[in-house]
């Protein structure tokens, strides 16, 4: 029987899955049949929504990986027809899990290419913002880009990093990665600037904001001045930072050994996101 973990990059936050009946690897049965009708319902307004704005503000990728996962609009996905068609376009899979499990754990899953999505859905009076991560936020945000080859294979890469950043204690560092890229990560691509985050993507509100605002800072991606960088939990981002492909995601080194920059940067305090360098990319200039 597993414990409650604390949320790891959430400080401290009462997690609400159930954690009782989990398995050492912290998965748990997804039991489709248990959702609601209202669950299902919470899933058709929050889909529309966000899918509607795709089209518009999202990395073309993101859409052609929801269509190749199978899902829709009409209720909750189950997982096991999603992995059937994952296992082909990329030879990962989903796993159910309570919600947030400790990252000894979730980094294995990754490198074993497993990605954990959370069982429960948000309420009806939560659509607009969670403090820990829903099935939603997993499905909809990280699901799609794992039917995407080159995306599939950083997402590995990282799972494998963060098992080594674990006996380095430098697993902070590699977090800020995670948190700028596979979560609130920008591409700039042939469709002009576009969201791949999956924190960015579960929100209507950030989807736009993301893209369109004037007010947050827009940096080309760099690995250091990444895992430097001080990230904000609370708020919608003071600091994105931009991709070119996601090929770019591999050229600062995976599968080589970070250790020396662990070392070099070591437990320094991280920079506010709303400072910029001289050394930085500037693609927009933040009001803030
Ligand atoms: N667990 N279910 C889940 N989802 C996450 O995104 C997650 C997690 N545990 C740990 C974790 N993230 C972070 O520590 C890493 O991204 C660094
Ligand atoms: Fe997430």
């Amino acid at each position: 029987m597993n414990k409650t973990p604390s949320a790891p990059t959430r400080g401290q936050l009462e997690l609400r899955g159930a954690y009782e009946h989990t398995a050492p690897d912290y998965t748990v049965e997804q039991r489709w049949e248990d959702y609601s009708a209202a669950e299902h319902e919470v899933w058709r307004t929050l889909y529309t929504r966000q899918r509607a704005l795709l089209e518009r503000y999202a990395a073309p990728e993101v859409a052609a990986g929801l269509a190749a996962v199978g899902a829709d609009e009409h209720c909750i996905p189950r997982f096991a027809a999603v992995n059937e068609l994952l296992r082909q376009a990329t030879g990962w899979r989903i796993v159910a899990v309570p919600g947030l499990i400790p990252e000894e754990q979730f980094f294995a899953h990754l490198a074993a290419r497993s990605f954990p999505v959370s069982v429960w859905i948000r309420k009806p009076h939560e659509l607009d913002y969670l403090a820990e991560p829903d099935l939603f936020h997993d499905f909809f945000g990280h699901v799609p880009l794992l039917a995407n080859p080159v995306f599939a294979r950083f997402m590995q890469a990282y799972g494998v990093a963060g098992q080594k950043a674990q006996a380095h204690r430098a697993v902070p560092l590699l977090a800020r990665v995670y948190w700028y890229t596979v979560e609130f990560g920008l591409l700039r691509g042939a469709a002009g600037l576009r969201a791949y985050g999956a924190g960015i993507l579960s929100s209507k509100g950030e989807t736009v904001y993301s893209v369109e605002s004037p007010e947050p800072n827009r940096v080309a991606f760099e690995l250091e001045r990444v895992m430097r960088t001080d990230y904000r939990i609370d708020s919608y981002q003071r600091m994105y930072f931009v991709i070119d492909s996601f090929e770019e995601l591999f050229e600062a080194g995976y599968g080589t050994d970070f250790g020396p920059l662990y070392d070099r940067i070591g437990d320094a305090p991280g920079i506010a996101p709303e400072v910029l360098l001289p050394t930085d990319r500037v693609i927009s200039r933040g009001t803030h």
